[in-house]
C-alpha cells in the first residue's frame, strides 16, 4: 500500500505541471488524485520510508476534537506544526524578529499573549464541533443559534441510520474562510457502512505531499478507527482524494531520498481502551507496534 504514496510522489515529480502558489515557493502539481488503504487487522497508512511522527499527528487530531483553535495547547505538548502561521503574523505586525522557540515558549507561559497571538480563527476544531448557526427573525434580523457538533452527529447517525449517505464532517464554512489563518485543506470527511465495516473518505483540496500527506493519511485513518470503535463497526477501507496534489520545489532532497527507499513492514495500531465518547480519547490510548521506520527526512514548510 505504501507504494501508492511513492508512486504518487514520483508521478508528481516527473510529470507534474509547475505552478506558482500562494506561498511563492513554487510547486509541481497534479490535479485529482486518489489513494486507497485497507484498515483491517489494525493496519494503518503509516509510512515506513521515513519516520512519521504519528504521536504529533494524533495530538493534533485530539486537539481538533476539543474544538480548540488556539495553538497554546499544542505548544504545551511541544507540537509545533501550527506555530509558523501565528509566528509569521506576529513578526509581520510587531516587527519583532523572535525565534520560533521563544515564541512558542511565550505562548505557553503567557495566557494573555496566547489569546492575542496564538489564535488561528475558526479552523477545523471550531467547525467540526461547534459550527455556528443563525436564527433569522421575522424582521430579517438574526440571533446566534446553538453550534452544531458535526462529529457527535455523525457518531449518532452511524449508530441509528448506518445506511445513510450523509455521514459527513465539513470544514469548509464559506462565510468564515476569510477569518481563518488558513482555509481547511482536509476539508471533507465522509463515512460509509457496508457489510458491517466502516469505510472512510477524505477529500483534501490542496496537499503538500512531502510534509503534510503522511500526517493527513495517519490522522484521517485514526479518526476512522475511533469512529469504528465508538459505533461497534470493523474498520473498512480508507479512501483519500486530493485536489491540487503538489510537491514544493524546495523539497528536492527529501523527494529524491525517499524515492530511493523501499517500504518495509506493516505497522499496526491498537486502541488500548474504549472511551465513553469520541471526545474522551487520550494520547496513551494509542499503541503502535511493528513500526521500524527508515530515518527522518527534514524539509522546510511553506507558510
Ligand atoms: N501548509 C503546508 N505548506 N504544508 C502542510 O503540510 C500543511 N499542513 C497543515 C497546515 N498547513 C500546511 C499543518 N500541518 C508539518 C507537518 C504537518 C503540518 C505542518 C508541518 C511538518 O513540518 N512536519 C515535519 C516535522 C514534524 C515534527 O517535527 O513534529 C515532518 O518531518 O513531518 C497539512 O495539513
Amino acid at each position: 500500500p505504501e507504494w501508492q504514496y511513492l508512486d504518487l510522489m514520483r508521478q508528481i515529480w516527473e510529470h507534474g505541471s509547475e505552478r506558482r502558489d500562494r506561498t511563492g515557493v513554487g510547486t509541481r502539481s497534479v490535479f485529482g488524485t486518489m489513494l486507497r488503504f485497507d484498515l483491517a487487522d489494525g493496519r494503518m497508512p503509516l509510512l515506513t520510508t521515513k519516520r512519521v511522527y504519528w504521536k504529533t499527528a494524533t495530538r493534533e487530531m485530539l486537539w481538533f476534537l476539543t474544538g480548540d483553535t488556539n495553538i497554546r495547547e499544542l505548544c504545551k505538548q511541544n507540537v509545533q506544526i501550527w506555530t509558523d502561521w501565528p509566528l509569521d503574523t506576529y513578526r509581520r505586525e510587531t516587527g519583532d524578529d523572535i525565534s520560533r522557540e521563544d515564541f512558542s515558549a511565550r505562548i505557553v507561559e503567557d495566557a494573555a499573549f496566547a489569546a492575542r497571538w496564538g489564535e488561528l480563527g475558526p479552523v477545523y476544531g471550531k467547525q467540526w464541533v461547534d459550527w455556528p448557526t443563525y436564527q433569522y427573525q421575522a424582521d430579517g434580523s438574526y440571533q446566534k443559534g446553538p453550534g452544531i457538533n458535526q462529529v457527535a452527529q455523525v457518531v449518532e447517525s452511524l449508530r441509528n441510520n448506518p445506511g445513510s449517505r450523509r455521514h459527513i464532517i465539513e470544514g469548509w464554512n464559506v462565510a468564515q474562510l476569510d477569518t481563518m489563518a488558513l482555509p481547511p485543506c482536509h476539508k471533507t470527511y465522509q463515512f460509509h457502512v457496508s457489510d458491517g465495516r466502516l469505510n472512510g473518505a477524505l477529500y483534501q483540496r490542496s496537499c503538500d505531499v512531502a510534509l503534510g500527506l503522511p500526517f493527513n493519511l495517519w490522522s484521517a485513518a485514526l479518526l476512522q478507527r475511533m469512529m469504528a470503535q465508538q459505533t461497534g463497526l470493523e474498520p473498512g477501507e480508507f479512501v483519500w482524494m486530493g485536489g491540487d496534489t503538489h510537491l514544493y520545489l524546495n523539497h528536492t532532497d527529501l523527494v529524491e531520498e525517499q524515492l530511493s527507499r523501499t517500504p518495509d513492514g506493516e505497522p499496526v495500531l491498537t486502541i488500548a481502551r474504549k472511551p465513553d465518547t469520541i471526545f474522551d480519547y487520550k494520547i496513551d490510548d494509542f499503541v503502535v507496534e511493528n513500526y521500524q521506520p527508515q530515518g527522518a527526512l527534514k524539509a522546510p514548510i511553506a507558510v
